[in-house]
């Protein structure tokens, strides 16, 4: 007899290979299990389409239908109990007879969380919870965060000499990491919803964030400008590319930017996030610079940490970088001859 986590790993497994297909949706994989044979497999493969429940029951050889009865279904994530794009999981999972089911975590979305299990036990349904819970939630971080805490899931990114300086004395740019690392950044960025600057990295650095190093979509611009002092001539507002302007004057929309107000009575980061979870952005990438990155460590309000080193470097009165207060090492990598360290703020999604 296997072990539940084995045929869990696998759910977790196919439900990787929705990545980056499946956002703002969860990664989602499914098994069905008889007498230690798999005879079914699914995820949920595309954003709108089938879950991974239905894909996983359409894989069944029609030889083996009539074992689905008798079967046990794995799968990573609560099956839902709502009619969203498409009808609810739990509802094919009863109509289909499966006695027993294994869910490695309860769906945070306000539509399930915890309605999916309910159902299904209330038709008589096996349900065993929690297996590999934390692998789950954290193939799904963005989600669960998102979810959980009503904001996007925050990732600080910069980059920094040896000696802990992110630009020269004037603020000016120097190019501190390797062509092989931005190429790496570009990747970083494709894979979130949302990337955040503040005025003074748009109108030093004017860069244009987007991911064209990679193949892969562009995330939506957040520039941070409460006083709109970066001229529309700026890459950031002048090309063709989404960007979101929070700022303390106006509430419009031209072309391609989103003008944002906020107020100046509550503190921007907690306005910032709650702007970015009003959009449905799940996740977000804050590049700068060093006060817009502090502002949030001093928050405390950030999952994950990336910080590139470039240890060949000192820059001479150099203007400091952000200091990161708490948070665990989670991995170490090089990149040429760069040194990429990540913090995590907690080790698994709370
Ligand atoms: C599942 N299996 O494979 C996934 C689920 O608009 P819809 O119909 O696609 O529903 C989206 C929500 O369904 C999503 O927010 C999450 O709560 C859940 N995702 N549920 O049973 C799946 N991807
Ligand atoms: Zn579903």
């Amino acid at each position: 007899m296997r072990d539940h986590s084995e045929y869990m790993h696998r759910c977790l497994q196919l439900a990787r290979l929705g990545a980056g297909y499946v956002a703002p949706n969860p990664m989602v994989g499914a098994v069905l299990v008889h007498k230690n044979r798999i005879i079914g497999e699914g995820y949920h493969q595309l954003y709108g389409k089938a879950h991974a429940e239905v894909n996983c029951l359409d894989s069944v050889k029609a030889a083996d239908r009539q074992l689905i009865a008798a079967s046990t279904l794995y799968v990573s994530l609560e099956p839902c109990a709502h009619f969203g794009k498409t009808p609810p999981c739990a509802d094919l999972v009863i109509l289909h007879r499966i006695p027993k089911v294994v869910v490695g975590s309860r769906d945070p979305f306000k539509a399930v969380d915890g309605k999916g299990i309910e159902k299904m036990q209330a038709a008589g349904i096996e349900v065993i919870t929690g297996v590999l819970e934390n692998e789950c939630r954290e193939l799904n971080k963005r989600f669960f965060t998102f979810h959980t805490k009503q904001r996007p899931y925050i990732i600080l990114k910069w980059a920094q000499s040896a000696n802990g300086c992110i630009a020269g004395p004037e603020k000016e740019g120097v190019g501190i990491s390797q062509d092989l690392t931005n190429r790496l950044v570009h990747r970083w960025r494709s894979e979130e919803q949302a990337i955040a600057i503040g005025t003074a990295t748009a109108l030093i650095d004017n860069p244009s964030l987007t991911t064209r190093h990679v193949s892969g979509p562009n995330p939506v611009r957040i520039l941070l400008d409460k006083e709109l002092k970066v001229p529309s001539t700026n890459a950031v507002l002048s090309d063709e590319a989404d960007t979101i302007v929070l700022n303390y004057h106006r509430e419009d929309k031209q072309d391609h930017v989103q003008y944002v107000k906020l107020t100046q009575d509550e503190p921007v980061v907690e306005q910032m996030t709650r702007v970015l979870y009003g959009f449905g952005m799940l996740s977000v990438i804050i590049e700068g610079g060093s006060l817009l990155l502090q502002s949030f460590i001093d928050a405390g309000c950030w999952d994950e940490a990336r910080i590139i080193t470039n240890p060949a470097l000192v820059i001479p009165g150099g203007y400091k970088g952000p200091i990161l207060r708490e948070g665990e090492l989670q991995e170490s990598l090089t990149s040429g001859t760069d040194l990429v360290h990540i913090y995590r703020k907690h080790s698994s999604v709370q």
